[in-house]
This record gives structure tokens, C-alpha cells and sequence, in this order.
């Protein structure tokens, strides 16, 4: 069924149940000197490339390749749409390697056809904290799918990330592989739901009409909450105390630091927005919401080139209740002109989407571990990790 990753040490189909394995690391580290020193062979037209995202150029070729070639939804009607600012934020997090930015080019053309990313994370599982690679923005070009291009891709990404002696990874994906430690439900709430039925995001629900329908998603113009403010950088220890002891509670969540919290947490115009709630008595820092900024193309549609989508992140809610906090966060999506809020049903989310008329989407997020067994399948709700 899975030639290539049934030879991966990943959790297998066969064991799952299986409580006489131990949780943890499935196959040791290797000594570095052991760990193959050349990239992997690729098919003669093509070659490695490491990309340098410093590069305004080999930007625009990563961008280009990814707005043409990466995520659609299973009915080929949007597709992501990353924007450079974003992918060099998303790429570039403290302490991350250049030689895990990999492309592949044409030799002939220089074509930039394939890439794939890792990133450093610190996660927790249990009570372990682990060095891993977060594995992300796989892509092979439509022309040379069904190649088996991608298991060498993940080798080589897997032989970078080993040099740098590190030996698990997270990763997310839409297709179910070898085997999801839990599996996410997208939530869509609709912000501007004329555009959203008319490019075929949504649908007009059973008995209702367009204005019964905008009626029904409006927003208040003003956030409720009192002391309700951007993030700002004085903000980043109070915001890292807040996050850090609230990731607390998941089995699966991401060890952050203060320079974590700054690279991504702090407001990026159009890629990240955080804000939160300082206590108008005490000035204290209470509560703490953020979305991320990523569009998806809509492909073949005449009145409409993009759909700009919010997705939450990470969410915190001490004094101000969440329910309200969220609702606060739609009010500013809204006012900066998104047309849809999306949330997976990860961390505390369930408390807060059907409540503020969010509807299941047809999509579903599966989370995996490379090289690290856990003994049970999670709950969603267990999961405090986003990835991007
Ligand atoms: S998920 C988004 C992935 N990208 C897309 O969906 C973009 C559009 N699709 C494509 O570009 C977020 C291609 O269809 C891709 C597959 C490139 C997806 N993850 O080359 P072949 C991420 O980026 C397996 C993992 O012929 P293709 C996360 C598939 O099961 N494996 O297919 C990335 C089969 O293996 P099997 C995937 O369609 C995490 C083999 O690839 C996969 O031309 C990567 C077929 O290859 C996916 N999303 O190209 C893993 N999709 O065993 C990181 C398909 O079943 C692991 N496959 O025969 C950790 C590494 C680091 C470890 C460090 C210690
Ligand atoms: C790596 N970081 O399928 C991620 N999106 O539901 C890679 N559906 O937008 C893996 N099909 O349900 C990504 N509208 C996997 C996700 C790939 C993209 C994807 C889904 C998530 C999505 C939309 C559009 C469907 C179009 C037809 C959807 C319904 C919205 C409706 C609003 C009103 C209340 C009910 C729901």
C-alpha cells in the first residue's frame, strides 16, 4: 500500500493498538559520521538546489512554484497562496538552516520544479521536550507528479536535518499516510458571505436567502473587550509567561522562548496578527489571540482572484472568556477585510465554534511524528500545536 513509508520509521497501520511498544523514539540517532555525506540521487534531468530566501529572486521562483503548484481542496476550486513575506517568516525562525530550504531545478532550464522545507521547533510530548524539524511546503511541480519524486525529497530533507544531529519530525498533511497521531477538522466562519457563495465556498443554506444570510454572520463594529489591543514587542515576555503555561495542558505542543514568541507571535502586516487583553486596572496581560494570514487562489472563477482567509493560531484565555476573546478576533478580521476565519478543532477551539457560527469545511488536517511512537492515538483537543 505505502512502499515508501512502510520503510520509514514512523507508527505503521499494523501496530496500532500495539501497548507493548514503548512511546517514544522508534530508531536511535546514528554517529554523525555515519550519516550518508552526498544528497541523494536524483533523476538525470534535475539537481539540488539550496535556496537562499534572502534572494528577492529565488524568492519570486519559490512563491511562483508554490501559487501554481501547491495545496488545492479536494475539488480543484482554491488553492493556497503563500506570499513571500510570509514564506520568509514561516522559513526563517531563530536558529533555522538555510540547507533545509531545498529546491530542485531543470539543469537544462534552471526551472525551479520541487521543494521542501524544514524548520527547527522545540516540541514537547509528554514530559519530553524534543528537537525536532517541522516538514512543510512539499511541492513537485503538476508536470512531474506520480514520479516518485517525493520520497526523495523527504530523504533528503530527513539527511539535512540528521547532519544537524536532529532525529524527529512533526508534519502535517490532507492525505492519510502512515499513521496521523490525530486527525483535525477544518471550521470556517464566514465573514463576507455574498463573495464566499460566489466564488463556491460556501453554499446558501436550505431555506435561507442572501440577506437572511448576511444578517446572520454580521458583526458588531467594535471589539468588546475592554483593554482588547495589538500585540506589541514590550509585550513578548508577559505573552510568552501566558502561552508557555497554557500549552501546559496538551500532550503534544511546541516549547516556546521568548525569541520564539518575537518571530512569530509579533504582528506582520499581512502575514501575523496577535492581540490581547491588558487589564485596564492592573495593566496585567490576561488573554492573548492571534491569526495568521493566507489566502487561497480561486481558480476559474470571473469575479474573484482571491479569497483572504484568517487562520487561527494560538489562543489564550485567562480572565476575559474565550468564547468573547474569539469573537473580538472575527470582529478585527472582518474590519481588515477577510472573507473567511478558519480554525481547526485543536486546543480549547471546540468551546468557541459552533457558538460563534462556525460550520464544518470539507477538509480534514492530519498530524504526524517522524521517528517518535506514541502509545495512543490523541484527541484533537489534546494537540496544542499549529503548524503553518
Ligand atoms: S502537506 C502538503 C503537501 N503538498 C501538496 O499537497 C502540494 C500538491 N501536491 C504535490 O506537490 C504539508 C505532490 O502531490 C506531492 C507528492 C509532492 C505532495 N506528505 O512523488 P510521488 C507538507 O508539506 C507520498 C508525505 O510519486 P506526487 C508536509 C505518497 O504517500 N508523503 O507523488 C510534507 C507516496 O508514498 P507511498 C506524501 O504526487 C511532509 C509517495 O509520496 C504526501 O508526485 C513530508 C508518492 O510520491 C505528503 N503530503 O508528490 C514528510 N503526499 O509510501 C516529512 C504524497 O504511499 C517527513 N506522499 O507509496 C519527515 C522528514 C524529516 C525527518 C527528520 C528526522
Ligand atoms: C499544511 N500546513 O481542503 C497544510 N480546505 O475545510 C496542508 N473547504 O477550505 C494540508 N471543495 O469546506 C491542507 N467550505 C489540507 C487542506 C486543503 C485545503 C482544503 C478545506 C478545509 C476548505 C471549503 C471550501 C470547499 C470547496 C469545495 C469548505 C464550506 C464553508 C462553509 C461556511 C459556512 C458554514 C459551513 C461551512
Amino acid at each position: 500500500r505505502h512502499k515508501f513509508w512502510e520503510t520509514q520509521p514512523v507508527g505503521q497501520f499494523k501496530d496500532l493498538g500495539d501497548t507493548s511498544l514503548p512511546e517514544g523514539p522508534i530508531e536511535q540517532p546514528t554517529p554523525l559520521s555515519e550519516v550518508k555525506q552526498e544528497p541523494y540521487n536524483l533523476p538525470g534531468p534535475y539537481e539540488w538546489i539550496t535556496c537562499d530566501l534572502d534572494s528577492e529572486e529565488v524568492c519570486n521562483e519559490v512563491y511562483a512554484l508554490l501559487t501554481n503548484n501547491y495545496v488545492e481542496d479536494d475539488e480543484n476550486m482554491f488553492r493556497f497562496n503563500y506570499s513571500k513575506e510570509f514564506l520568509r517568516w514561516a522559513l526563517r525562525p531563530p536558529g533555522y538552516f538555510r540547507s533545509w530550504h531545498i529546491g530542485v531545478r531543470v539543469k537544462s532550464s534552471k526551472k525551479l520544479v520541487a521543494f521542501i522545507t524544514g524548520i527547527p521547533a522545540k516540541i514537547r510530548v509528554h514530559d519530553a521536550v524534543v528537537l525536532m524539524a517541522e516538514v512543510n511546503f512539499l511541492c513537485v511541480h503538476k508536470k512531474l507528479r506520480s514520479k516518485r519524486l517525493a520520497p526523495v525529497m523527504i530523504k533528503e530533507v530527513t539527511r539535512r536535518v540528521h547532519l544537524e544531529n536532529i532525529w524527529q519530525a512533526a508534519y502535517t498533511a490532507g492525505v492519510v499516510l502512515p499513521t496521523p497521531i490525530t486527525t483535525c477538522q477544518y471550521w470556517h466562519r464566514s465573514l463576507n458571505p455574498k463573495k464566499l457563495i460566489d466564488v463556491g465556498f460556501s453554499r446558501l443554506g436550505a431555506r435561507m436567502t442572501m440577506s437572511r444570510t448576511i444578517k446572520l454572520y454580521k458583526l458588531p463594529e467594535q471589539t468588546a473587550t475592554p483593554g482588547f489591543r495589538k500585540m506589541e514587542p514590550h509585550d513578548v515576555p508577559a505573552v510568552t509567561r501566558l502561552l508557555r503555561n497554557y500549552l501546559k495542558q496538551f500532550v503534544v505542543a511546541p516549547d516556546f522562548d521568548e525569541n520564539d514568541i518575537e518571530h512569530w507571535l509579533l504582528p506582520k502586516e499581512d502575514v501575523i496578527d496577535s492581540y490581547l487583553v491588558e487589564s485596564p486596572e492592573t495593566h496585567e496581560i490576561t488573554d492573548f489571540c492571534s491569526f495568521y494570514t493566507l489566502p487561497s487562489s480561486i481558480l476559474g472563477n470571473q469575479n474573484h482572484s482571491i479569497l483572504k482567509a484568517a487562520y487561527s493560531y494560538y489562543n489564550v484565555a485567562t480572565k476575559t472568556p474565550l468564547l468573547q476573546l474569539m469573537n473580538d478576533a472575527l470582529i478585527v478580521a472582518k474590519k481588515k477585510d477577510y472573507d473567511v476565519f478558519n480554525a481547526l478543532d485543536v486546543m480549547q477551539n471546540e468551546t468557541f465554534l459552533k457558538e460563534l457560527k462556525f460550520g464544518p469545511g470539507d477538509g480534514k488536517l492530519h498530524y504526524y511524528l517522524y521517528n517518535y511512537r506514541l502509545r495512543h492515538v490523541l484527541r484533537p483537543s489534546e494537540l496544542g500545536l499549529v503548524l503553518l
